[in-house]
């Protein structure tokens, strides 16, 4: 089961046998005052920079979110993806709710997106699955529809199912949905880690499909959230999440050091490779 995306220049496949994928999340003005300020007045500058930094982290595939208040996402989500396009190779991860802005950057990316995301909600899935079908992207599918996020691990699959049913009703493979079992906060429900890791176990045993997680929210309002999402990204790993989005500036070593004891990592090459580049 191999997931290719692709830019003009490089094409990166999410797959078991292939080592995990990070993708970027930090091109998000969420928390971020400075760049939502930059989106709202058109400056793609701070866009560029996160862009750069974020694949000399190790990141392969840039998401691209510009929701904040006050912004026209059908406007900016194709100028960030342009700008983003000028300043590197890696292929895009577009993350929006609203159809039309990702058709708009769908419409401005050159190359296979991953497009940020479909849930199993009718009106998501009628909206989102015909995007990803006309222009031959791949597609993230969320384990929630109208009712939520289902709190049992039974319910999650089930909506990945319906979300792979469906997607291949529009010709679209398997191979090109991404399911995210979504990760909640473990500060207020301390079953939820557990849900969210047995959940992606179980969609990898019953589907077979590639998937992502955001991880960091399983840490929310708990301190050290960085130690937190660095073990629970590497369980997620073992039971075969393998395209986390992540700031990878804190989330590569943990996801190297996985890869590594996962046989992920022939001859430790990538583990030290990176350990050489810090040194220096
Ligand atoms: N699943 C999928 N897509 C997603 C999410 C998911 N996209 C959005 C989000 N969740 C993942 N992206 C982010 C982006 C930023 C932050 C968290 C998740 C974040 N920002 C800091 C803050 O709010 O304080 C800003 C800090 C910084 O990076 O400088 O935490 O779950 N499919």
């Amino acid at each position: 089961m191999q997931t290719v995306i692709r830019s003009n220049a490089q094409e990166v496949i999410i797959s078991p046998e292939h080592p995990t994928v990070i993708i970027g999340e930090r091109i998000n003005p969420t928390g971020k005052k400075r760049l939502a300020q930059a989106l709202a007045d058109k400056d793609m500058e701070r866009v560029r920079r996160l862009a750069l930094s974020q694949v000399a982290d190790g990141a392969a595939v840039l998401d691209v979110n510009v929701g904040a208040a006050g912004i026209d996402e059908v406007e900016l989500l194709p100028m960030a993806v342009r700008a983003v396009m000028e300043a590197t190779d890696v292929p895009l991860c577009l993350d929006s709710a609203n159809a039309e802005a990702l058709r708009a950057g769908l419409e401005a990316y050159e190359g296979k997106a991953l497009i940020n995301s479909v849930n199993g909600e009718e009106a998501s899935l009628a909206r989102v699955l015909p995007l990803a079908q006309e222009y031959g992207a791949a597609v993230i599918g969320l384990c929630m529809d109208d009712d939520g996020i289902p709190s049992t691990i039974e319910g999650r699959v089930a909506v990945a199912q319906k979300i792979v049913e469906r997607a291949a009703s529009f010709g679209i493979p398997a191979e090109d949905v991404v399911i995210d079992c979504l990760a909640m906060s473990v500060c207020t429900d301390a079953a939820a880690g557990r849900v969210t890791l047995e959940a992606i176990r179980a969609v990898r045993e019953t589907l077979g499909v590639n998937m992502t997680l955001g991880a960091s929210n399983v840490s929310f309002g708990l301190p050290d959230r960085e130690a937190i999402n660095e073990m629970f990204i590497a369980m997620a790993m073992q039971n075969g999440m393998n395209a986390p989005i992540v700031n990878p500036t804190q989330a590569r070593k943990g996801i190297l050091i996985a890869d590594l004891l996962l046989g992920l990592d022939e001859y430790a090459m990538r583990y030290v490779g990176y350990v050489r580049s810090q040194r220096k």
